[in-house]
Formats: C-alpha cells, sequence, structure tokens
C-alpha cells in the first residue's frame, strides 16, 4: 500500500502529504518502595497495601514484614503518573492518621 495520504483541496487539487510514521514508545516504568520505621504499627502497613496495592492479606503481610525486616521493599511497578499518585494517597492517609511512613520511586 501507498506511504502516502491523497488529500484534494479546492480547484481539484491534489495535495500529496508524506505520512507521519509516529512510532509510540512504551512508558518507563518506576518501582514503588515503602520504607521502614520504627512507630508505623505493622497492621495499618497492612491495610495499605490492601488498600492501595490491591493485595490480599497473605500477600501484605508478606511484604510488611519485608520492609520491616530488611527496611524496604517493592509494592509495585507502575508508569510514573500512577506511581506518583499512590505514594500520595499512601503518605496522605498515614498522616492523617498521625503515622510518619515513607515511600520513594526507584526508575526500573
Ligand atoms: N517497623 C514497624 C513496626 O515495628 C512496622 C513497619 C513496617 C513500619 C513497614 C513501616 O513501611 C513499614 N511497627
Amino acid at each position: 500500500m501507498s506511504e502516502f495520504i491523497k488529500n484534494t483541496v479546492n480547484k481539484n487539487e491534489v495535495v500529496i502529504e508524506k505520512r507521519t510514521k509516529k512510532k509510540l514508545k512504551k512508558p518507563s516504568l518506576y518501582k514503588v518502595v515503602m520504607l521502614n520505621d520504627d512507630y508505623t504499627p505493622m497492621d495499618f502497613v497492612v491495610y495499605l497495601l490492601k488498600t492501595f496495592f490491591h493485595m490480599n492479606t497473605d500477600q501484605a503481610s508478606k511484604i510488611m514484614l519485608e520492609v520491616h525486616n530488611k527496611g524496604a521493599g517493592i509494592c509495585g511497578v507502575f508508569t510514573l503518573e500512577i506511581a506518583e499518585t499512590k505514594i500520595l494517597k499512601v503518605i496522605n492517609t498515614s498522616r492523617k492518621n498521625g503515622f510518619p511512613l515513607l515511600c520513594t520511586l526507584e526508575k526500573l
């Protein structure tokens, strides 16, 4: 098939335009990393992981314990906007409940 687009305009003129081939790039991905602290209760961390990262109780408990024991753990991998939104929700909910929990972003 032709790589040109025929575009008929006034007075029977024909304009030939070359098709601009737009290659769609895959979006970059980012890890949401949860950080340990000494004050946020374990059950509250499990609640956050279930609520904002759609984990079941077993998955959420496993990640929470990994963060607690190792200092940090991955909650999920997302595009930038989704990762930022999840971090904002986690941090806002934590602050509203009086806890200092932090999350960060890491490019894959
Ligand atoms: N270390 C916390 C405690 O002993 C639990 C905790 C886990 C806090 C994960 C933050 O991201 C976190 N209560």
